[in-house]
């Protein structure tokens, strides 16, 4: 009963939105550099040069075609730069995750901290020795890292020469890059996924890739595929008890009504997000995709051994992040950007988060049965969480009530999901364990952690870290195995 006794308790960052140190250490610069903050109603602008070779700021959603290149201001605040400051914090930090109890912390690897322009035939050795400085340190208290390779983390440089994903060289170099981490991090990692939440990589922000029409899409896409099975190969050659796996941004999903219209429209949204594990997990492409392309008129050129490659690289797990839940009625507009619908419709039994995310816990339960139904293969939940505004009370506390409670619900409908339904969740890991900048809005007010660190929207603070009431209480539930909450 209950949760198993090898149960990875953890807690989740990535790179982009944790690490800093951007030009430290030989770093190269990535995208999301060239991103500066926005907030739940504005958002997160890029900074292009155009044709005319004018410098100038863009909504993240306008079109980046005839765009030369994205580049860094130097008079602008970009959140990814600094973000929250492992890179210097890291020995600080990974104490507080061994106070905390963790027994797994999932982090992800800075690309361009190994390979700065994205296409070296040599890693950068000054970024090898830092994460195998962190990897070392998690050993020394038990912690097994739970490593995603490319967290929304492109060079900025390979977006600029060769538009990123767009481009099939891609593959080799990505291929270059997951190579070298599981060989030189070998024995210190075991757990890992190839892409976080790619059924998110669909823009320049994720894939480098400044085309936005559909057909590039999904060329890239293809692109994706192949590296994230070239490296499940490598990676399973290099240690066979390496544990590799996908990541998908999961909601759940309900017909608003029992119009069979409405039904059909839940059913047909829930391909956007089932199409990327029926390919990483089953390993081909599934029907409606391909009947999708014939009416869009989108041809993805392959090569001779590609669908051979899918079928071999296929995945040993399914992370998935959940936060919320939808719904979808006939005749509305309903798809979510960036975490919101786009026609929000109220689902009357929940109620929404400061930042509109509608919070429903037997949703985490539903979407791993769903999941595990269709793919049988283990399940990690490897991203979920409140994100909200927190304040420091006059004795320096700071109570988050708000946040136990939103954790408490979603670990006791996992522990259904595992004691009622039987489906084989291996972790769960809290979003931004300790706080980090939002990846939507660029904000550090949406904070997740249950570790609070000093600084505001605009970069200005000491970093300083301070534990939250929810950090004891977490203690608390990993130290008693979930028994309590
Ligand atoms: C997921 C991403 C994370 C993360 C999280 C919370 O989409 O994988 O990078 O940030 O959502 O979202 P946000 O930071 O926008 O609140």
């Amino acid at each position: 009963m209950g949760f198993p006794h090898n149960f990875l308790w953890g807690g989740a960052t990535a790179a982009n939105q944790y690490e800093g140190g951007y030009q430290e250490g030989g770093r190269g610069l990535s995208c999301l550099d060239t991103i500066s903050a926005g907030s739940v109603n504005v958002p997160r602008r890029i900074t292009v040069r155009d044709g005319n070779g004018n410098v100038r700021q863009q909504s993240k959603y306008d079109s980046l075609i005839g765009i030369e290149e994205a580049l860094v201001d130097d008079h602008l605040y970009y959140p990814s730069h600094v973000a929250t400051d492992f890179y210097h914090h890291w020995k600080e930090d990974i104490a507080l995750f061994a106070e905390l109890g963790l027994k797994s912390f999932r982090m992800s690897i800075s690309w361009s901290r190994l390979f700065p322009n994205g296409d070296e035939t040599e890693a950068n050795e000054e970024g090898i020795r830092f994460y195998l400085n962190v990897f070392r340190e998690l050993g020394k208290y038990g912690i097994e890292p739970m490593v995603t390779l490319n967290h929304f983390d492109v060079p900025l440089s390979l977006s600029n020469r060769m538009n990123g994903w767009a481009d099939r060289r891609m593959i080799d170099y990505f291929v270059r890059f997951a190579y070298t981490c599981f060989s030189r991090f070998k024995g210190l990692v075991r757990y890992w996924k190839t892409f976080n939440e790619i059924n998110c990589m669909n823009d320049f922000a994720t894939t480098g890739n400044k085309n936005d029409t559909l057909q590039s899409r999904y060329q890239a896409l293809h692109h994706i595929f192949l590296a994230s099975s070239k490296a499940v190969q490598i990676g399973h050659a290099i240690d066979p008890t390496n544990q590799i796996g996908m990541m998908l941004a999961y909601w759940s999903s309900y017909a608003y009504d029992c119009d069979p219209k409405s039904v059909l429209k839940n059913y047909e949204s829930m391909h956007e997000r089932q199409f990327f594990a029926d390919v990483q997990v089953r390993g081909s492409y599934p029907s409606y995709i391909k009947k999708l392309w014939k009416r869009e008129q989108i041809e993805i050129e392959t090569e001779e051994g590609d669908m051979r490659l899918l079928k071999e690289g296929t995945v040993d797990f399914i992370g998935f992040s959940y936060y919320f839940s939808q719904v979808n009625k006939a005749g509305m507009d309903t798809r979510i950007v960036d975490g919101k619908q786009v026609e929000p419709l109220d689902n009357p039994y929940l109620k929404r988060s400061d930042w509109g995310w509608q919070i429903d816990p037997d949703g985490l339960r539903i979407a791993c049965n769903e999941l595990y139904d269709r793919y049988q293969v283990p399940v990690f939940v490897v991203e979920n969480g409140l994100g909200a505004i927190d304040q420091i009370e006059e004795d320096g506390t700071i109570r988050d009530p708000y946040r136990i409670d939103y954790l408490r619900q979603h670990i006791q409908a996992l522990k259904e999901a595992i004691e009622i339904d039987g489906v084989p969740v291996q972790g769960y890991y809290p979003w931004g364990c300790i706080d980090i900048v939002s990846a939507s809005t660029g904000e550090m007010r949406k904070r997740y952690g249950m570790i609070y660190v000093d600084m505001d929207d605009e970069g200005n603070g000491t970093l300083e870290r301070r534990k939250k009431q929810s950090f004891d209480w977490y203690r608390n539930v990993i130290a008693t195995n979930g028994e309590q909450l």
